[in-house]
């Protein structure tokens, strides 16, 4: 059985590639599952890649790529970011590497934008290269896990 990496994205991502081209690009999340998959298959891992609207649901991924014993998770919490003490509580608790992800480089935008409650729990952060970096997350993940083996 191939190792499995959660990557879950936040609120609105379903929206990725339709608006804002400037900030965000023109790729769509889609675009973004295809790089994961054939990224994790060159290092032999599979993909679950998923995306949702919904606080408690991104927290009960979390908890379910810990029950599942997933060797790495990726998040681009999205809004929430910026604003979740629960998801961040959630990461804490899960053993696996976390990389964080966002399209954009948070840090040259909205001052409310440069704090992230979620990379306390990240052992990387990847922002700014579009959706290039759902695959740079998941080259640096295989490099963490075949660490931990
Ligand atoms: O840059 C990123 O990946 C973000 O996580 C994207 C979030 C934003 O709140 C974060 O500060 C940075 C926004 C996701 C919504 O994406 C959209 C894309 C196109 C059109 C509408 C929303």
């Amino acid at each position: 059985m191939p190792k499995i990496v959660y990557v879950l994205n936040g609120p609105n991502l379903n929206l990725l590639g339709t608006r804002e081209p400037e900030i965000y690009g023109g790729a769509t999340l889609a675009d973004a599952e295809k790089l994961c998959r054939a990224t994790a298959e060159r290092y032999g891992l599979a993909v679950d890649f998923r995306q949702s609207n919904h606080e408690g649901e991104i927290i009960d991924w979390i908890h379910e790529a810990g029950a599942e014993k997933a060797a790495g998770l990726v998040i681009n919490p999205a809004g929430y970011t910026h604003t979740s003490v629960a998801i961040l509580d959630a990461l804490l608790a899960l053993a696996a590497p976390v990389v964080e992800v966002h399209v954009s480089n948070i840090h040259a935008r909205e001052p409310f934008r440069r704090r992230s409650y979620v990379s306390q729990a990240a052992r990387a952060v990847i922002c700014g290269f579009g959706i290039d970096g759902y695959a740079l997350a998941i080259t640096g993940l295989a490099t963490m896990i075949d660490a931990r083996d």
